[in-house]
């Protein structure tokens, strides 16, 4: 497997209808805003300029679909956590999102995203308990592990997996050795429809 896919952007949606009409696996990535969503889709494509990344949480609320060489497509969830929206618009959101992660028939696994420097967060955890009351299926990237000290890696893998269970993925968006595990994870799986 290579390090890195060639991947192009592809769209934005706000809610199921709008969601592109392919057939590829789909990963959707959930995580807190800042956790390294659009800088994931960024190291598994080698391209800073493909996703958006900045320290300012966005403020739109789209799903951006990301088509990873055909192989399979990444969906960029707006983050989580990021509470300066009215209520009504933040409703109407988890609507559109629900809707689309718990019918969109092209999902093949959730990836949820959390930080290596910190801990897991109340939300980190009630987004997970939502995922696992819906039974869906779901994997762990451990984002900036390039942020901790490599004697501290392995201790914070183990401690997300004591919290969340299921296949654990370390991940530094300026590391590429931990690319190779990920996009076999993402290309191994067949999706028929
Ligand atoms: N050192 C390091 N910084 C990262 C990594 N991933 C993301 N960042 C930084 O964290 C900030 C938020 O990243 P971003 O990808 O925009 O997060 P998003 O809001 O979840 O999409 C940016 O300043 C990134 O440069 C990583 O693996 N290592
Ligand atoms: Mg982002």
């Amino acid at each position: 497997m290579k390090s890195y896919l060639n991947a192009k952007f592809l769209i934005s949606a706000e809610k199921l209808s709008q969601c592109p009409d392919y057939t590829l696996p789909e990963f959707p990535l959930l995580g807190r805003s800042n956790v390294g969503k659009s800088s994931f889709i960024n190291g598994l494509a080698n391209n800073k300029k493909l996703a958006k990344t900045s320290n300012v949480p966005g403020k739109t609320r789209l799903i951006n679909f990301f088509n990873f060489s055909d192989e399979f497509m990444i969906a960029d969830l707006p983050g989580y956590g990021y509470a300066k929206v009215s209520i009504e618009a933040r409703n109407k959101w988890q609507k559109y999102l629900e809707e689309y992660l718990l019918k969109r028939e092209q999902i093949q696994t959730l990836v949820q995203l959390v930080d290596a420097r910190h801990e897991i967060q109340k939300n980190d955890f009630q987004m997970r308990e939502w995922v696992l009351a819906y039974d869906l299926p779901v994997i762990t990237v451990v984002t900036k592990i390039d942020c901790i000290s490599k004697n501290k890696i392995q201790s914070a893998l183990a401690h997300v997996r004591k919290e969340f269970g299921g296949e654990i993925f370390p991940f530094s968006a300026v590391d590429n050795r931990y690319n190779e595990k990920i996009l076999e994870f993402f290309t191994s799986k067949e999706k028929s429809l």
